[in-house]
C-alpha cells in the first residue's frame, strides 16, 4: 500500500527544521520513499490518490523517549502532601512517593495494569507520539518487575504505537530490602534484568541515582551486568543532587541521562564526550515546583544533544503530553522552539538508539503527524491544546 501526501509544509528535522514549503511525500508499506515539491511529484506516484493538506505542518511522529506508564493506583493525595509543604524526598523518606505505587502495582493484575496503560498511551497518542518508552521499575521483585514489562511489551499489540521497554528495577529500595541496597541490587535488580533478558522483554536498562536510591556504585554494578548482555544502558542522573551519575554513566557509553537538573561540569563534559543526549524533564520540574533549572546554555555549549519528554508518571509527572512538555521547556528553561521539536522528533529517536526515525527522508518509517499548524514554532507555543490533526503510522493514516 503507498500513500501521496501534498501541499504540506514538511518539518523534515535535517538540518534544524529543515523546512520544505507546499511539499508532498510518497511512503510504500511503512517507509518513506520520496519527498519533495508537490511540484516535483514523480511520474511513477502522480496517479496515487492524494491526500491535500492544506498547507498544514507535517513532523515526524513525536518519540517520547522516558515514561513510567505501566503503574497502579494513583498519587493524588501525594500531591496534596507537597502543596502543604512535604517535599517529594520526605514523601518518599515517609513510605509514599514510589512506594506507595509499587505498593498498588503488585497488588495490580497484569490484565488490569494493560487496561490503565492503554488509556495512558491513548493519551499520549492522542497528543502526537508514535514512539514511546515505558518503563519498569514499580514491582521490585523479580516477578513483578516481569510482569510490569510483559505489560509493556503487549502495549504495541493493541494500539498504533512502537514501544521500546526498559528494565528499571534499580528505582526504589522496596521495604523488605530498606537499608539493603546492596542486595536488593544482587538479589532483584541483576536477577530481574537477566530474566527480562532471557524473556526478550527488554531494550535497555535504566536505574535511579539518587540519595534516596542507589549509588553511583550500585548503579555500576548493576550496568556492568546489563553490558555483559548486550544491553544499552540510561540513567536517571543528577534529578534531586549530584552524585555524579552522569559522569559514571556517559564513561560507561549510556544512551542518555535524563533529569540532569544537578548536574555539574564534569558531567556536561562526559556527556559531550560520549555523545550522550541530556533527557530533559520538565514535566517533573514543574510538578515538584523545584528551583534548579538543567543547564541548557552549558548542553548547548558543548554540543550535548537535548531530548524533550513526559516522564509519564504517577507521582513526579502526571503529563502524557509532549506538546506540552515542550512548551514548558521553552518557557521554564529557555530551550528554543527548535530544540524542543528535535528534542521530541531526532534527539529523542537517538536517546532510544533509533535511527529510523525522528526525521523525514527516504528510507525512515512513516510515522508522521500533520498539525493544524503552519510553522513548527506553534507546536510549543500552544498550551493545553493539540493541534493534531492527523497521524500516520507506518504509512496509514489514523482512522
Ligand atoms: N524520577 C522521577 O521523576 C520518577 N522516577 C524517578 O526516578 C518518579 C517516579 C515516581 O515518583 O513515581
Ligand atoms: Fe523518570
Amino acid at each position: 500500500m503507498a500513500i501521496l501526501l501534498t501541499h504540506a509544509t514538511i518539518a523534515t528535522m535535517t538540518a534544524g527544521y529543515g523546512l520544505i514549503e507546499d511539499g508532498a511525500l510518497v511512503a510504500e508499506g511503512e517507509r518513506i520513499v520520496w519527498i519533495g515539491q508537490t511540484s516535483d511529484i514523480p511520474a511513477q506516484w502522480q496517479t496515487l490518490p492524494a491526500q491535500n493538506c492544506g498547507g498544514r505542518l507535517l513532523t515526524p511522529g513525536l518519540v517520547d523517549c522516558h515514561s513510567h506508564i505501566v503503574f497502579g493506583g494513583h498519587r493524588a493525595v501525594e500531591f496534596e502532601m507537597r502543596l502543604n509543604g512535604a517535599s517529594y524526598e520526605e514523601v518518599a523518606r515517609a513510605g509514599g512517593g514510589i512506594l506507595s505505587t509499587v505498593t498498588a502495582t503488585r497488588a495490580a493484575s497484569e490484565a488490569e495494569l494493560l487496561a490503565a496503560a492503554l488509556a495512558r498511551a491513548d493519551l499520549m497518542i492522542a497528543a502526537g507520539a508514535t514512539t514511546i518508552e515505558v518503563k519498569s521499575g514499580y514491582g521490585l521483585t523479580v516477578a513483578d518487575e516481569l510482569k510490569m514489562l510483559r505489560v509493556a511489551r503487549q502495549i504495541a499489540a493493541h494500539r498504533r504505537l512502537r514501544v521500546v521497554t526498559t528494565h528499571l528495577a534499580a528505582h526504589a529500595i522496596p521495604p523488605e530490602y530498606k537499608g539493603r541496597p546492596d542486595a536488593y541490587i544482587d538479589e532483584v535488580a541483576i536477577p530481574s534484568l537477566h530474566a527480562a533478558q532471557a524473556q526478550g522483554l527488554i531494550d535497555a536498562v535504566d536505574a535511579f541515582c539518587e540519595g534516596i536510591a542507589f549509588s553511583p556504585a550500585q548503579v555500576a554494578r548493576l550496568f556492568r551486568a546489563a553490558q555483559d548482555l548486550g544491553l544499552p544502558i540510561k540513567l536517571h542522573a543528577e534529578q534531586l543532587s549530584d552524585l555524579k551519575g552522569a559522569v559514571l554513566a556517559a564513561g560507561m557509553g549510556a544512551l542518555s541521562c535524563d533529569h540532569v537538573e544537578y548536574i555539574g561540569a564534569d558531567g556536561v563534559a562526559a556527556m559531550a564526550a560520549a555523545g550522550t543526549v541530556a533527557v530533559i524533564l520538565p514535566g517533573a520540574f514543574y510538578t515538584l515546583r523545584e528551583t534548579r533549572k538543567p543547564p541548557i546554555e552549558a548542553f548547548r555549549a558543548a554540543g550535548v544533544p537535548m531530548a524533550v519528554a513526559t516522564d509519564f508518571n504517577p507521582g513526579s509527572s502526571p503529563v502524557a503530553s509532549l506538546p506540552l512538555s515542550m512548551n514548558m521547556a521553552c518557557t521554564l528553561f529557555r530551550m528554543t522552539p527548535l530544540e524542543a521539536l528535535q528534542g521530541t522528533t531526532t534527539h529523542a529517536a537517538r536517546a532510544l538508539g533509533l535511527t529510523d526515525r525522528g526525521t523525514i527522508a527516504p528510507g525512515q518509517l512513516a510515522d508522521l503527524c500533520l498539525w493544524d499548524a503552519t510553522h513548527p514554532a506553534e507546536l510549543s507555543y500552544r498550551i493545553g491544546a493539540t493541534p493534531l490533526h492527523t497521524r500516520i503510522f507506518g504509512g496509514r493514516l489514523d482512522a
